[in-house]
């Protein structure tokens, strides 16, 4: 691995509040130790041919070192810590376990939670959305509960911090503004572990400073 380059939004909705997934790759990249360059895209750039021969949705982040071009936040992080120590265990089974964590994340967690965006976000004004709000949210409860119980007193949810974790935890994160991690509290608490890391606070850092030097 050389230095690799990614992309980010030129200016994020979010705000800085690295809810953006360049923040999954750039956290996996502080973990690992790997310096990275970053090159900003405006919402127009992401679908023009340039970045549509690097990533086939016309959307950020994407990933490039050498000649490998990566998009998908899974298979970026999966890269980058089979490429370094540190996110993954040396055992195959605990190994294994750790990438079904993160399968598990995108998988089985993310899905109902993007499914609660859409409504807040895109589906407000709908008829329909008052009632179908508290159905998304539930199918949210459903899952916080079951991966609750499975953390249960744990720091991490299988041994060591793993890319599992930091995907998980990326996930949950875009809960934020719900209320609903808080409905269980070892989960709260689980983010709130990940986010002390230092690598994360660079990571969170570094997005920070793009919204920054916006100037809003
Ligand atoms: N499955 C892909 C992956 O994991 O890499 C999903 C990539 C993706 O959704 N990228 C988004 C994007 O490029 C940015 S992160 N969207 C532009 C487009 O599709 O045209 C999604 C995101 C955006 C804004 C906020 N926010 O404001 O809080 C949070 C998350």
């Amino acid at each position: 691995m050389t230095r690799p380059t990614i992309t980010a939004f030129k200016a994020s909705p979010d705000r800085g509040r690295g809810l953006a997934r360049d923040m999954r790759v750039r956290w996996a990249l502080e973990e690992a130790g790997q310096p990275y360059d970053v090159r900003l895209v405006t919402f127009e750039e992401m679908k023009q041919p340039a970045h549509l021969a690097l990533h086939p949705f016309g959307q950020i982040p994407t990933y490039e070192d050498g000649g490998l071009r990566l998009f998908e936040t899974g298979a970026i992080v999966l890269h980058i810590a089979t490429h370094h120590a540190g996110l993954l265990p040396d055992n195959p089974d605990a190994r294994a376990r750790a990438i079904t964590w993160m399968f598990a994340a995108l998988g089985a967690i993310e899905p109902p939670i993007l499914e609660l965006q859409n409504a807040v976000l895109l589906e407000r004004d709908k008829p329909w959305n008052d009632e179908r709000l508290p159905l998304v949210k539930d199918r949210i409860r459903v899952r916080l509960r079951q991966l609750s119980a499975r953390l249960g007193d744990a720091e991490w949810l299988d041994g060591a911090f793993s890319a599992g974790d930091l995907m998980m935890v990326e996930v949950l994160r875009r809960l934020t503004a719900s209320g609903l991690l808080e409905e269980f509290p070892n989960l709260a608490a689980y983010v709130a572990r990940a986010e002390a890391r230092p690598a994360f606070q660079r990571a969170f850092a570094a997005q920070y400073a793009v919204f920054k030097a916006g100037g809003s």
